[in-house]
């Protein structure tokens, strides 16, 4: 049981069209790699690419819903979900991903199953056409999307024919899931797909120093034109609502009373958050901390380019995980730095930490971070949030035990941060629409491989059919946003 007492005074707090429910992304869970036609992705190569992945594990069967989807809606819906968010493999629908190049139908009409399929369980399909599978193809012919004039096209077509099959039936869009992390981990770090940085022992290729500005501009201007195109001739008819879906972690001073640190926090909070949302929701141009910073490795937003990203987005899509401690730094930003020259540690001044400690390395537990993050973005943005992921690995999660799935410091994280996101709409007055938790079920974590389980719901990676077990959090995430949603 949720602990009642904790979350008693929030009873019907949030609106009743609240949308609820889990995220996922295609290559996490799919599999089907090569099914039915299906094109590679950036990270399909990736993976079979020795050492790239931690367990040496592929996303070739990830935890086969490509199969299992019928069974997976109905275990959804006996968590009570209201909508689920999961994304598009692009190289699926058109193998080769380019605007001249085939579409699959197999790969079309097994979207068109999982959505038919949603429905029929009263159960609202929030689609995103990107959530980081570059159809390998497009990553050969042209670089992706260090080719901005190339890619652009590429990607416009590919929404028009996803729009075009699938939109009487999907309502919410989200173009881009996480530009600033594909950015970040894939070319500044070289640690994803479709890995590349100027560390010459990890990466053979790549530049950490302008990379990363260049792919997250090609992702904003493409997204826009995206928008542009669905506002121009579908969502009329249509009737839905699109958007882009940014991270962000939350950033607190580590020194509270150090003007310089507060600073820092501020510039942490731009570098990450307001990179992406300054041109989308503000300005319609990068932030100036960064442009102080980064001069013309930043680059400039044509005016026509400008004027169509901002706006661009009917919604805030917000996916955040934690809060960080950050402190000004006194030498000179690095040529490689993305972070607004600032260290991030897990104790402030006075050693409090930041939280206790997941299976992840970079997420601890701190909902009142969270809660700060949602007015943070409330206040600069003042545009309705659509929470679309937020969640935690535990520590220790080996086997489908009794003890495993009464997953208590998972729940005392969705209590945490579900609790925020009621307090934040009843206290604070941020106009909050959707809650999806990350994730439905463990899966495979990108360069983790299957080391990190944020499931609620524990996968056997070992059995053949990817044997599903309900850990007791999809239970109490239930039982919360019962009591939270207003009934109408
Ligand atoms: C998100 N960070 O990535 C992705 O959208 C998911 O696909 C992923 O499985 C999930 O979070 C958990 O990792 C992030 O370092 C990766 O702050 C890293 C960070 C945030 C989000």
């Amino acid at each position: 049981m949720a602990k009642p007492h904790k979350v008693k005074d929030l009873k019907g707090v949030l609106r009743s069209d609240f949308h609820w429910g889990y995220a996922t992304a295609a290559t996490q869970v799919e599999g089907g790699w090569n099914a039915d036609d299906k094109g590679l992705s950036i990270w399909d190569t990736f993976a079979h690419t020795p050492r790239k992945v931690k367990d040496g594990s592929t996303p070739d069967d990830a935890v086969l819903s490509y199969y299992k989807y019928k069974e997976d809606v109905a275990l959804m819906k006996s968590y009570g979900v209201t909508a689920y968010r999961f994304s598009l493999s692009w190289s699926r629908i058109i193998p080769l991903g380019g605007k001249d190049d085939p579409v699959n139908e197999a790969g079309l009409q097994y979207y068109e199953n999982l959505i038919d399929e949603l429905l029929e369980n009263g159960i609202t399909p929030f689609v995103t056409l990107f959530h980081w599978d570059t159809p390998q193809a497009l990553e050969d012919r042209y670089g992706g999307m260090l080719n901005k004039e190339m890619y652009t096209p590429d990607f416009v077509n590919y929404a028009r024919v996803c729009f075009e099959r699938l939109g009487d039936r999907v309502k919410h869009w989200i173009t881009y899931n996480e530009p600033g992390v594909y950015t970040l981990a894939g070319y500044a770090a070289g640690v994803h797909a479709p890995a590349r940085s100027s560390n010459r022992k990890l990466n053979a290729e790549g530049d950490s120093s302008t990379e990363p500005f260049i792919v997250g501009h090609t992702e904003l201007v493409s997204h826009a034109y995206a928008v542009q195109l669905y506002r121009e001739m579908f969502q009329h008819q249509q009737k839905g609502m699109i958007g882009i879906t940014l991270h962000g972690n939350y950033s607190e001073p580590w020194d509270s009373d150090d003007p310089l640190d507060q600073e820092a926090a501020e510039r942490a909070r731009e570098f990450e958050i307001a990179w992406y949302a300054d041109p989308v929701y503000k300005t319609g141009d990068y932030p100036a901390s960064m442009r102080a910073q980064l001069g013309d490795r930043l680059p400039h937003f044509t005016a026509e380019e400008s004027k169509l990203t901002l706006g661009s987005s009917d919604f805030y899509g917000m996916n955040s995980y934690t809060t960080f401690f950050v402190r000004h730094l006194d030498t000179p930003p690095d040529i490689n730095d993305h972070s607004g020259n600032i260290e991030k540690l897990d104790t402030n001044k006075q050693g409090v930490s930041r939280g206790p400690e997941s299976d992840t390395y970079w997420l601890r537990t701190n909902p009142a971070g969270f809660r700060k993050l949602l007015n943070w973005i409330w206040k600069r943005y003042g545009i309705p949030i659509y929470i679309t992921e937020n969640g935690t690995t535990a520590k220790a999660e080996t086997e489908p035990s009794e003890e495993v799935l009464n997953d208590t410091f998972r729940i005392e994280f969705f209590e945490g941060y579900i609790g925020a996101v009621a307090r934040a709409v009843k206290e604070d007055g941020v106009d909050i629409r959707s809650y999806f938790a990350w994730t439905f079920t463990d899966n495979w974590e990108w360069a983790a491989g299957y080391t990190d389980r944020f499931g609620v719901t524990f996968v056997d990676f070992e059995s053949k059919d990817k044997k599903r077990y309900p850990k007791k959090s999809a239970t109490v995430i239930r039982e919360l946003f019962q009591h939270m949603v207003k009934k109408e």
